[in-house]
């Protein structure tokens, strides 16, 4: 009996660090929206380009030196955020449309 109580306690630990997310950013109107968001660690972040016709990219300036490739209406950009941190971002070819990801241990 004890240990049936000890396996219930222990499943119930394990299912709270393991549940990863998928958060979802909507890119519409040169906007990021929402454009400040917080998510826990090992989640995954989305960015779904839902305009008519722009392109645009996703570009963490402290992560990459290099500018990320454009993705177009209908395509999407994830990141999945492994450590905890306050991460800025913007859009390359559009570089008033700035946003934050901020990374927390739950
Ligand atoms: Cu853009």
């Amino acid at each position: 009996m004890k240990f049936k109580i000890f396996l219930v306690m222990a499943l119930f630990h394990f299912n709270i660090g393991a549940i990863a997310k998928e958060v979802t950013v909507d890119i519409f109107k040169k906007e990021f929206i929402p454009a400040n968001i917080t998510v826990d660690v090992g989640d995954t972040v989305i960015w779904k380009n839902i305009e008519k016709r722009q392109y645009h990219n996703v570009w963490f300036k402290q992560l990459t030196e290099e500018e990320p490739d454009y993705f177009f209406p209908g395509e999407t950009f994830q990141v999945t955020f492994s450590e905890p941190g306050i991460y800025n971002y913007l859009c390359g070819p559009h570089p008033q449309m700035t946003g934050t990801v901020t990374v927390v241990v739950p």
